[in-house]
């Protein structure tokens, strides 16, 4: 099997220590690697619930960058200058890179692109709430890269330190590119900031309808978080869903301030005793109504991407026929 436990001593031939041989030789190997922070890798041998949960997680997460370079690209073409285009075209890009990198390590774990890609068109594979909203105003495009990418970075940081390897080495490169996405936003709101009244209306008009979906996207509170508890005890998830929704709510008030807007939260309050802002109540109809499928857009998305991947199937006839040419070429010497 792919995820054989070709680092075992029994999978290398050599004597095994007493008990290793069992499946619960394995699973202590496994637990005793987790509990010293050591990565796992993919030719390790692991337990089927954590290799099912990590299929999950990555594939959403790819699901999420691939579906989410829609609602940007929608102003690439209306971009309001040269730099601002060049600029979200690489942003975008970089979101398609990240869902390969994404793909990529979903695919060491036994589970093919084409497999994940076939239940994302098919419905039944998750992705994030947040791109199933529109983005109605240029302003929405700083907010996306302020807030949107500024919740990615607080839940996707712990990540770079999560126990599967391949998942920690791409968040690594993944959290880079999105401190400079976050930048982009932050800058562009702050040009439409010092312009007119009206930019500086579409801008709030824009964090009014961008803040408490950018809140949903930490996930359910912990009470609710049926998969925490797994996660947090395999080290994947080091931080819960409220802990970063927390973190990302003290970081990005003051920043609020700093450009001149507020946030649609009537409760929003600093908590001296707490040293943190008590926010107002998540509305969690709305959260799993977008969820499952009726969302502003989610028709829309799926339909764009499923329409994308039949466009290119002659891109990828061809890639195939290209390589299936080379590997004939080498293979004849030539
Ligand atoms: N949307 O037990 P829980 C980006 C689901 S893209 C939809 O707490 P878990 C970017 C959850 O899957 C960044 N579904 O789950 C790209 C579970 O259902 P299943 C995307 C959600 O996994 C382009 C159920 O609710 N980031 O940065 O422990 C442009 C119960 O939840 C959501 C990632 O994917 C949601 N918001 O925790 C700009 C990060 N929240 O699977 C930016 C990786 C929860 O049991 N993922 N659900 O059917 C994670 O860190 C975790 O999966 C979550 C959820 C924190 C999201």
């Amino acid at each position: 099997m792919y995820t054989q436990a070709m680092d075992i001593a029994a999978a290398r031939g050599e004597d095994p220590a007493p008990g290793q041989v069992t499946d619960a030789g394995y699973q202590a190997e496994f637990d005793a690697k987790i509990d010293r922070g050591d990565f796992i890798e993919p030719k390790d041998w692991m337990p089927e619930a954590y290799r099912r949960t990590l299929v999950r997680q990555i594939s959403q997460h790819a699901h999420s960058e691939i579906v989410g370079m829609l609602p940007e690209g929608n102003w690439i073409g209306r971009a309001p200058t040269l730099e601002r285009k060049a600029i979200l075209l690489a942003k975008v890009q970089d979101e398609g890179g990240h869902g390969l990198y994404l793909y990529a390590a979903a695919e060491t774990l036994g589970v093919s692109r084409d497999t994940l890609v076939e239940a994302l068109h098919a419905g039944r594979a998750k992705y994030s709430s947040i791109f199933n909203y529109p983005t109605l105003t240029w302003a929405d495009v700083g907010v996306i890269g302020w807030l949107v990418d500024g919740a990615a970075i607080m839940n996707q940081i712990p990540l770079c330190r999560c126990s599967y390897g391949p998942y920690a080495r791409a968040m690594i490169r993944v959290c880079r590119e999105e401190s400079f996405h976050q930048r982009q936003g932050y800058d562009l709101l702050l040009a439409m900031m010092s312009g007119t009244a009206a930019q500086r209306d579409m801008v709030q008009d824009a964090v009014n309808r961008w803040w408490w979906p950018a809140l949903m996207m930490f996930g359910p509170h912990d009470a609710q978080s049926l998969n925490s508890g797994d996660s947090t005890r395999w080290g994947i998830k080091r931080i819960t869903n409220d802990e970063l929704r927390q973190k990302f709510v003290d970081a990005t008030i003051p920043q609020a301030k700093l450009l001149g807007v507020t946030v649609p939260d009537p409760d929003l309050r600093w908590n001296e005793a707490r040293g943190a802002h008590d926010v107002g109540a998540i509305d969690w109809d709305e959260f799993w109504s977008v969820v499952n499928g009726n969302g502003p857009c989610n028709q829309e998305r799926l339909a764009a991407r499923i329409r994308a991947w039949e466009e290119g199937a002659w891109v990828r006839e061809a890639a195939m026929a290209h390589a299936a040419k080379s590997e004939a070429r080498a293979a004849g010497g030539r």
